[in-house]
């Protein structure tokens, strides 16, 4: 092809290790990153170095950097005139199967190790989805528990008055995460129409009046309970009366209760930053109404539930100890560990599936596997959060809104995709390995659409 014969590069890593070694190298205070990347170099090593085609386009060395990176200055004023700077960031990862799309995290965490990690995550699980969706992923250290609804508004425009510049309904699809919901989507959208005169689909998780989908709200929650679903059928098991533990209580973990409910199961924990709280005769639709409205406000405490409805509060801790049959981690990164994943196993838990993005260790995540039972890594379970997304840039390009019922159909068939891609690659024997599949399935379409289009 354009290639010469003679490849100095070819395979010019004599061991997985050393090529981990150079990533650690190049991003040493890069944690997240690092972790992200071993995970999935682990999975597609075998795949990236025996092609030749990958090993003479150097796919391994590309697809860890990303397109590009922005940091910006983000100054803005609080209510009581003083003026704040935060830093504001966007990961353009990877651009080989579509514009870049992914959250924006606005927590006093964000560092660009943990949006490095989040748009690489994204890259893969964008592919798995089958849309034509690229990765990336951006936001702020601004915290917003605490500030008032006028604070939040200042911060946002602040934020979009720099942002507009690299996004675009083509380019780059920012829609919300951590600490972004429909609110801070709202005003980012309207400062953006405001700037470039332009009402165009370029964020989704937009209000259902201004070109927002039905179902984007519920859709990560309600995707990762339908992700379960095809899990547990692959061993003739249904969600009837199964007991599930659930960590986190915002966007992600209100909708997977919400259908667990609806499909016989029993939610029976939820937390936040500060502790977690153990229903044991299960959440209620009703109670998750409750948790929805306390939670509207960004520093109400998961405490107020245990309080009101008269449960065990467990401070500083997370829901991990208490006994069930699925665990859903819904919050944030590494927040289930070996030894919770041991006390999981041993407490008779046999399904893990990740709503957040990384919320396992490397090590809870080998501690998974190793016992075989069926663990759903983020990149797949949580899949159904931008798969709907891609389905509402689709309704802003035809200008035609789907029915609620289209839309959870497509959303139940997407995950569905997901699920069969993760079979393909990720089966050995009789046992399902659904990390080697997601990452393995999510690179090669990846992988050959950057050879497609060459050396870009
Ligand atoms: P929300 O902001 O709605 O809720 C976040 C929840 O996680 C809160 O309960 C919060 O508690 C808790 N949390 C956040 N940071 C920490 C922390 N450092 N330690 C302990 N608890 C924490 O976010 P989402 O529900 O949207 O996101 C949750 C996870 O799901 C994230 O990993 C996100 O990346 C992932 N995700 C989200 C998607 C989406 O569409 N929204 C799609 C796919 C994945 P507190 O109030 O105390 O901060
Ligand atoms: O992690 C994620 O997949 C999200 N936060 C959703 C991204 C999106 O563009 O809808």
């Amino acid at each position: 092809l354009l290639l010469p014969d003679n490849y100095d590069f070819l395979l010019k890593y004599k061991s997985k290790k050393e090529f981990l070694d150079s990533v650690v190298d190049n991003y040493s205070d890069q944690k997240e990153f690092h972790q992200a990347v071993e995970e999935v170099i682990h999975s597609i090593w075998d795949t990236a170095t025996s092609s030749e085609e990958y090993c003479k386009f150097n796919i391994l060395d590309r697809i860890v950097v990303p397109d590009r990176t922005i940091i910006f200055r983000i100054p803005w004023m609080d209510d009581k005139n003083n003026v704040h700077v935060n830093l504001g960031y966007r990961i353009q990862f990877n651009s080989a199967i579509g514009p870049y799309k992914g959250g924006l995290r606005f927590h006093p965490n964000v560092n660009l190790g943990v949006l490095k990690f989040l748009a690489f995550e994204q890259v893969f699980k964008n592919s798995l989805t089958g849309l034509n969706l690229g990765g990336g992923k951006g936001g702020s250290n601004f915290d917003p528990k605490g500030k008032s609804d006028k604070e939040i508004m200042s911060f946002c425009y602040a934020f979009m008055n720099e942002l507009y510049r690299h996004i675009g309904r083509r380019t780059d699809i920012p829609a919300g995460d951590i600490g972004v919901g429909a609110r801070e989507i709202g005003y980012m959208f309207g400062q953006y129409k405001k700037i470039r005169n332009a009402f165009t689909g370029v964020l989704t998780g937009k209000g259902t009046n201004w070109g927002g989908s039905l179902i984007r709200p519920e859709a990560t929650g309600y995707g990762l309970v339908y992700f379960v679903l095809e899990m547990l059928d692959t061993r003739k098991d249904s969600l009837k009366g199964k007991t599930v533990t659930v960590s986190g209580s915002g966007n992600v973990a209100q909708f997977a209760c919400e259908k667990l409910i609806e499909l016989g199961a029993k939610p029976v924990t939820l937390s936040d930053s500060s502790g977690f709280i153990h229903d044991p005769d299960g959440i209620t639709q009703e109670k998750i109404e409750y948790v929805k409205k306390l939670k509207s406000v960004r520093s109400a405490r998961i405490l107020e539930y245990a309080k009101k409805f008269n449960v065990e509060y467990v401070e500083g801790k997370r829901p991990w100890s208490i006994k069930c049959d699925i665990a859903l981690p819904c919050a944030t990164e590494n927040e289930l560990n070996l030894d919770d994943a041991k006390q999981l196993t041993h407490n008779g838990c046999y399904v893990v599936a990740e709503g957040a993005n990384m919320p396992s260790t490397t090590n809870a995540v080998h501690h998974f596997i190793n016992q075989k039972i069926l663990f759903g890594p983020g990149k797949a379970a949580n899949a159904g959060g931008v798969a709907i997304s891609g389905i509402e840039m689709s309704q802003n390009s035809t200008r035609i809104p789907l029915t609620r019922d289209k839309v959870d159909g497509l959303l139940k068939e997407i995950m569905q995709r997901v699920h069969n891609t993760c079979v393909k690659y990720g089966k050995k024997d009789d046992f399902v390995n659904y990390v080697d599949g997601a990452n393995i399935g999510g690179f090669v379409r990846v992988a050959d659409s950057m050879i497609d289009q060459g050396i870009v």
